[in-house]
């Protein structure tokens, strides 16, 4: 469902090599390249990392010439556009459409039909035929995605949906009812209008599982459509996993699965067994998140409406599951594994199974129990005797209480599991928990479908073109450019590490950067930062799990304490620091919102303190998006990636800080881990809870054992005074208190790690004190960074997953 492309031009030129030749035609023309590209809208369909991943994915395929294809819907307004202002986060549409965008191919000759609702009705020889029902048009717009230093070139294919001519109402429109007429125009187009619709209503939830749906029908068609024509004549879908893999980024993607079976079954005529045998051969599935709330379930009911030959699908692959689940698990263990594992939740097991189930024991008809209140007590007073017996004859007569039936679900990543023949997390730590916790279950009986593919990052876009100057110096420490495409070759960095010279020019490097991130800062916000400052950026989206509210907690720590100083030792204790934030919360995460809220009003008032002045700044970089963090990036000293342990599947943008030259501070969490293994432990601020700890420690705290330590109180009463505005705070605050009433008593554990991350906090100014020792720790960390390019994600996914070689042109 996702692609965060950002902006094309520098990246194609780049990826050709035609810098030089591209800026001098644009000179001879009276215009600079750098003012040329700063008009070019960024390509913004998507939320976070996972799409981000998905474009770097399409550069390293694309440059390391593998046969690919990339599809995505053409979301007409994108995510939203973010401006700050002094309430917090407002949205507003994204514009990248309104002038045109000059990348995208238009394919009039390439659309597919896509239905919703109708109805299966039994066709010639028991065949299912899905009729009646609402009809689209999927139109293809293909961007092309150039690879670096080869003629290859693979598309992004996006999906745009209208109505087709023939779907238009003519009679209606004839006699007046415009609105009739239209309708089918709107339905069609809402559905790629935005990304990630609001799914609070029954209308939300349907719009988007009809995106979904587009997305998969389109590309399933458009896939099928290729191997049709490449097969000339000598069609064998057998052959089919053989010619194509289908990598579903997440679940977003899941009804792939169903719709491949659905066409081959219904429309090629294939028997089940041999269509599922392909289907399984064909998809892999990547997950990217344990958070619970994120594993995506939709009601049974939206989905038998909308899809309702998908839903008997589903349950043939549920039946046969669970089946396969009997013959395979403990008799004692099989009704509680085949309720956590099936797909569908909640949902009446077919007699084939209930009769594979050991006999239940008869119960007891349950008494209803009547509740005692406050107001019977008071009516009765005390017992009576004919009073007692009365109600006991009356409770007799009660019927059994049954509860209410929660509701059906369809559980997509069960389904992933299922269906796909690997399925993969996104690094190492990540892995082992999918194993150890996520999906115990279908390990055990599946332990070879169970892979890791620690994320990557294109070194081209996010190393060579975001920062020409450190690039330049990289290339002449060793010794070629080569390193653009075989990034082990930073590794050689070590050597020089302590190299005078080297660590001069890597100064001056990242001072260049660090002065057009101060023009941009200025130019954004209005702020006037301090060049010379440590500049210490967190940029990702506002979530609580990635706790950008401890930051701020640690940021406001600093600012009183060094108003309780003497300006001598203020300067002494602390280095001056400007603290910048990026990230979008989602419309309705009201939490995401409030710590919004309380960094811009931090930023207010430490920013306008006389007595603090360059000494500590905070700023809140308006709509983080690709291009904003391509000057971020290369300017930033200390990065911070602070999530609670175990709850970050990877992130990728610790990746790209580490590449340029930022020493991170950050938990034992997702791909960090592995980066802290690379650079070295001595150059990475490490602090914070285990994620093997954590369990026990929201315990604890659940049990009234945690002890808050003083500091942490100190900071919240800190914010409660007022002294940065009348906010009331207290529903935020309540979030990290076990006994408020509001949130769920510090989930995240920011409490228990506060002390930990100030103090971790201070050694990073003793460290930046010292700048040779700063400098070697950066250059460490771009040479410790080697092994985090998407080249080496991609040609792992090429050879364990996909099994692919790359096919270059002549
Ligand atoms: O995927 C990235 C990881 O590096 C990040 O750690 C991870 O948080 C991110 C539901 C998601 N996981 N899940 C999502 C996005 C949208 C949505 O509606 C979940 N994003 C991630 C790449 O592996």
């Amino acid at each position: 469902m996702e692609f965060l492309q950002g902006r094309a031009l520098l990246n194609a030129i780049g990826n050709l090599e035609l810098n030089d030749a591209y800026s001098e035609a644009l000179h001879k023309l009276g215009y600079d390249l750098e003012a040329v590209a700063e008009q070019e809208p960024d390509a913004a369909l998507g939320n976070g990392g996972l799409g981000r991943l998905a474009s770097c994915f399409l550069d390293s395929l694309s440059t390391l010439n593998y046969p690919a294809w990339g599809y995505g819907l053409r979301y007409k307004y994108g995510l939203f556009q973010q401006s700050i202002t002094k309430d917090g986060q407002k949205e507003q549409c994204e514009k990248w459409l309104e002038m045109g965008y000059p990348w995208e191919i238009p394919r009039n000759d390439i659309s597919y039909p896509i239905k919703f609702f109708g109805q299966v009705a039994e066709g010639q020889g028991g065949k299912r035929e899905w009729v009646g029902g609402e009809n689209v048009r999927a139109f293809a717009y293909d961007v092309p995605i150039p690879g670096f230093r080869t003629k290859n070139t693979i598309s992004l294919r996006l999906w745009s949906t209208r109505v087709a001519a023939e779907d238009f109402d003519l009679a209606a429109f004839n006699s007046g009812d415009y609105s009739k007429a239209g309708e089918a125009h709107a339905n069609a187009e809402r559905i790629c209008y935005v990304l990630y619709p609001g799914d609070a209503t029954e209308e939300g939830k349907q719009l988007r599982l009809k995106q979904q749906y587009t997305l998969c029908s389109a590309s399933i068609q458009d896939i099928m459509a290729r191997f049709k024509e490449r097969s000339k004549g000598a069609l064998n879908w057998d052959a089919l996993p053989s010619k194509v893999a289908i990598q579903m980024n997440d679940t977003h993607p899941t009804l792939c699965v169903p719709e491949l079976l659905r066409i081959l079954i219904d429309e090629e005529g294939l028997a089940w067994d041999e269509a599922w045998k392909i289907t399984q051969a064909t998809v892999a599935y990547t997950n990217h998140t344990v958070l619970p709330e994120a594993l995506e379930k939709w009601p049974l009911t939206t989905f038998q409406k909308l899809l309702p030959r998908h839903v008997e699908i589903i349950e043939t692959i549920d039946e046969q599951f669970m089946s396969f689940v009997a013959g395979n698990v403990e008799k004692s263990e099989l009704e509680s594994k085949i309720a956590s594992m099936r797909i569908l939740e909640n949902v009446d097991l077919p007699a084939s199974i209930q009769s594979l189930l050991p006999p239940k024991p008869v119960r007891e008809k349950a008494k209803k129990v009547k509740p005692v209140t406050d107001a019977a007590i008071k009516e009765n007073g005390t017992k009576s005797p004919v009073k007692e017996a009365a109600a006991e004859e009356e409770e007799e007569e009660e019927e059994e209480v049954v509860p209410p039936k929660p509701a059906s679900t369809v559980r997509m990543a069960n389904l992933c599991v299922i269906a796909g023949h690997k399925v993969n997390g996104v690094a190492a730590i990540h892995s082992q928990i999918v194993i150890d916790e996520v999906f115990n279950d279908f390990y055990q009986l599946w332990p070879e479908k169970f892979q890791n593919k620690t994320n990557g990052v294109t070194p081209r876009r996010w190393l060579k073109f975001c920062n020409p100057e450190l690039s330049s110096v990289i290339t002449k420490w060793l010794g070629s450019e080569e390193w653009v495409l075989d990034t082990k070759q930073l590794s050689g960095l070590r050597n020089f590490a302590d190299n005078k010279e080297l660590q001069q020019e890597w100064v001056n490097a990242k001072v260049a950067r660090k002065a057009k991130l101060a023009a941009y800062i200025k130019s954004k916000t209005g702020y006037t930062i301090n060049p010379n400052a440590l500049f210490d950026i967190q940029v990702k989206r506002i979530h609580e799990y990635k706790r950008q509210l401890l930051n701020i907690m640690g940021v406001i720590y600093r600012y009183k304490k060094m108003k309780e100083m003497s300006e001598k030792e203020r300067a002494a204790k602390y280095v001056p620091r400007v603290v910048m934030f990026g990230g979008k919360a989602f419309a309705t995460y009201w939490q995401a919102k409030r710590i919004v809220k309380l960094i811009t009003d931090v930023a207010a008032t430490v920013n306008n303190d006389p007595e603090i002045g360059d000494l500590l700044k905070v700023i809140m970089v308006p709509d983080y998006n690709v291009s904003v963090a391509e000057v971020l990036i290369p300017a930033s000293e200390l990065s911070q990636h602070i999530s609670t342990a175990g709850m970050e599947a990877s992130g990728t943008s610790n990746m790209k800080f580490s590449m340029n030259g930022c020493v991170l501070i950050g938990t034992l969490d997702g791909a960090n881990v592995e980066i802290r293994e690379e650079v070295g432990e001595d150059n990475f601020f490490l602090f914070g809870a285990y994620a093997h700890e954590i369990a026990g420690l929201r315990a604890d705290r659940a049990a009234g054992k945690f002890q808050p330590d003083p500091r942490f109180e100190e900071v919240k009463s800190f914010i409660r005074s007022g002294v940065f505005g009348d906010y009331d705070y207290n529903e935020l605050l309540g979030s990290l208190e076990g006994d408020s009433g509001y949130g769920r008593g510090d989930y995240f554990l920011v409490g228990h790690d506060f002390p930990a991350y100030i103090e971790c906090q201070d050694k990073v100014d003793e460290a930046y004190r010292d700048q040779q020792r700063w400098t070697r720790m950066s250059i460490m960390n771009t040479a410790g960074s080697y092994t985090f390019s998407s080249d080496r994600t991609i040609h792992e996914y090429a050879k364990d997953i996909w099994e692919i070689t790359p096919s270059p042109l002549e």
